[in-house]
């Protein structure tokens, strides 16, 4: 029997590690990376095991600086010996943590994020069952970042929660790369996480901005955004890349001056850049100057720019292009 691998279990809060206290309205958090461990006995048959819980936090309340605390504390676990790292934290703002550590992850083992759609007290909790899946993962995976839930495998690019209750609330809209059944992972694509930007960029983002404008909605939203000093912005656009033309105008001279990211609010598929010709349109955007986010979300987009450690424009088209 080959030897077990030495996988970290990393706790930083979230639904997983929310339980009842008696008298209290609702679930809170409670439970360390040990007691999640402790509800799984069969994984210390699968790894050798070492706990942190660096956080306990709803996952709301996660900042670009827990990100960094990660990375690094990824870079010290790595150095002294371990294989693989599984975080666990909420489902809220999974993909958003997983993303970050995939852009700027330059170690050689996997990161594997996971967390629960039901608190341990649910009948049918899944977290334990995650956690395992998670931990198979940390063993069997090459180097990169992986979101593992509900016994699939996301890239953290493309992976969004898009269910506020269902066990399958993780979609990935250009597919899962993986499945874990009966303890094995499988890959049915090749996946490879490359960091994009310098992990220190992440202690000091540029300061964006993700506007949505809504149906039949003025541009106040972009008026806000200049009042609040923001280096870049990012525009959660009608479906391939579109907004009013009242807002195509008011949009011309902020690209002209910061770098506009056009993204899409409609959840999956590519920023269109050559099929409509009306103002508004993708074509007349991305002549006035904005960045299409190719096929990142825009909350992805806009942590990319966040973390791109420039505000120039060529470089930024050149780092979206990766997308
Ligand atoms: N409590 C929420 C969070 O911390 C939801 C969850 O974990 O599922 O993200």
């Amino acid at each position: 029997m080959s030897e077990l691998k030495n996988i970290h279990i990393c706790a930083l809060g979230g639904t997983i590690a929310m339980t009842a206290d008696a008298g209290e309205a609702g679930v809170s958090l409670s439970l360390t990376s040990d007691d999640l461990v402790a509800a799984v006995p069969s994984l210390g048959g699968l790894a050798r095991l070492t706990t942190h819980t660096p956080a306990q936090l709803a996952s709301s309340n996660l900042t670009f600086s827990h990100a960094k605390m990660v990375v690094d504390l990824a870079v010290k676990i790595e150095s002294q010996g371990c294989d693989g790292i599984v975080i666990t934290q909420g489902t809220d703002t999974l993909e958003e943590m997983a993303f970050i550590l995939s852009l700027v992850w330059s170690g050689s083992i996997p990161i594997v994020f996971t967390a629960a759609m039901r608190h341990p007290a649910t009948a049918g909790a899944d977290g334990p069952a995650n956690l395992l899946a998670a931990v198979q993962v940390a063993t069997q995976a090459e180097r990169g970042v992986y979101v593992v839930i509900n016994n699939e495998v996301h890239d953290p690019s493309w992976v969004q929660k898009c269910h506020t209750s269902d066990l399958n609330a993780f979609k990935s809209a250009c597919g899962t790369i993986g499945a874990i059944t009966e303890g094995k992972v499988e890959f049915a694509r090749e996946y490879s996480s490359k960091p994009l930007v310098n992990k220190d960029n992440i202690v000091n983002p540029v300061k964006t901005g993700l506007l949505s404008p809504a149906f039949d909605d003025t541009p106040w939203q972009l008026e806000a955004a200049l009042e609040q000093g923001f280096d870049a912005l990012v525009i959660a656009s009608f479906g391939g890349g579109h907004v009013s033309e009242i807002w195509a105008d008011a949009l011309r001279p902020v690209a002209a001056k910061m770098p506009v990211v056009l993204a899409s609010r409609v959840g999956g598929g590519r920023i269109f850049t050559s099929t409509y010709g009306y103002k508004g349109a993708e074509i007349d955007l991305i002549n006035a100057g904005l960045i299409p986010a190719g096929r990142l979300d825009a909350r992805k987009a806009r942590i990319v720019l966040s973390l791109a450690g420039t505000v120039e424009k060529s470089a930024l088209k050149k780092l979206f292009q990766a997308f």
